[in-house]
């Protein structure tokens, strides 16, 4: 399939490469905004949220429908500053006007993960838009205030468990807190545009105190005062068994990429159905194309 004549049926995997190709050539090209120097860790968070709803037992929510194109669900709390990483999408959209809204996000993520340099996550096309009053109901995300049996909860509800868990939430390696989004401040890491298992290491090995400050409670590293930790990131160096796992991919950054890697698809596909013959898709990286 080439040119004007892509359909959802017909792309090849050449299509979307194509389509990764376009989202990691705009993040290098759009790098206009001096507070994040990438647009990748809002990406990252965009395929997250648009996923992150499904619930195992109701069999609702996740990306499949794409509803996170529409203003009801970009306007739930929990997505607060995801319009940004949503407008990034709309001239791709515009290039690729076969390609859904919900493998768009999750594809994009897919693309922020490898070019930020993390591992190859595989990848299926064949989610299908619906209409906005589709959307999932509100309140399926994660509470940032909250510890471990509310982690618990949220991400067995998506059918997770604990080392799948923990191995998710490490994504905070990348980018940071915005007051004006979550009312939370800050990053994680030192190189809040590289994927590593920095967020670990930097858990089991910092001193953290709880900051003296207007805003809502976080931690604050006490050497250097620049990085923070969410309670509810907090909380996996409090429970002992959320805690091992930690260990883990502090030790072993390999181990975390593998984990994660696998883990961030079936996040990415909770909810859909796929056809019964499609083909896990792993994309090359911008400069392995290069020859
Ligand atoms: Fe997160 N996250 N996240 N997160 N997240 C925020 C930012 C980013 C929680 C809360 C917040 C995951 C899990 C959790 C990313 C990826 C992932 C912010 C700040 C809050 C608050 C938003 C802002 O102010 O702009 C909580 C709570 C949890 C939890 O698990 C309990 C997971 C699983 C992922 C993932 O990708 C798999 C990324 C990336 C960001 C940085 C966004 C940015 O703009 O920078």
């Amino acid at each position: 399939a080439s040119g004007s004549k892509v359909t959802a049926e017909s792309a090849t995997f050449s299509d979307y490469q194509k389509v990764y190709n376009q989202i990691a050539q705009k993040l290098v090209d759009v790098e206009t905004d001096p507070d994040e120097g990438s647009y990748g860790p809002a990406l990252v968070r965009l395929a997250w949220h648009a996923s992150g709803t499904f619930d195992k037992t109701k069999g609702d929510g996740g990306s499949y429908k794409g509803t996170m194109q529409y203003k009801t669900e970009l306007s739930h709390g929990a997505n607060n500053g995801l319009e940004r990483a949503r407008d990034f999408l709309i001239s791709i959209a515009e290039q690729n006007k076969w390609i859904s809204h919900g493998d768009l996000f999750t594809l994009s993520g897919v693309v922020a993960i490898q070019e930020l340099g993390g591992p190859t996550i595989k990848w299926r096309a064949g989610r299908v838009d619906a209409p906005e009053s589709e959307t999932v109901v509100e309140g399926r995300l994660p509470d940032a205030s909250q510890g471990p049996p509310h982690i618990r909860d949220v991400f067995g509800r998506m059918g997770f468990n604990d080392g799948e868990m923990v191995a998710l939430i490490g994504a905070h390696c990348l980018g940071r807190c915005h007051t004006k989004y979550s009312g939370y401040d800050g990053p994680w890491t030192f190189s809040p545009t590289y994927f590593t298992n920095d967020f670990y290491k930097l858990l089991l090995d910092e001193k953290w105190h709880i900051r003296q400050w207007d805003g809502p409670k976080q931690y604050q590293d006490t050497k250097t005062k620049s990085l923070m930790m969410l309670p509810a990131d907090y909380a996996l160096v409090q429970d002992k068994e959320f805690k091992k796992w930690v260990q883990k991919y502090a030790d072993d950054n390999d181990y975390f990429f593998s984990e994660f890697s696998k883990a961030f698809s079936t996040l990415l596909e909770l909810g859909c159905s796929f056809k019964a013959d499609t083909v896990p898709f792993e994309f090359k990286r911008l400069d392995d194309q290069e020859n």
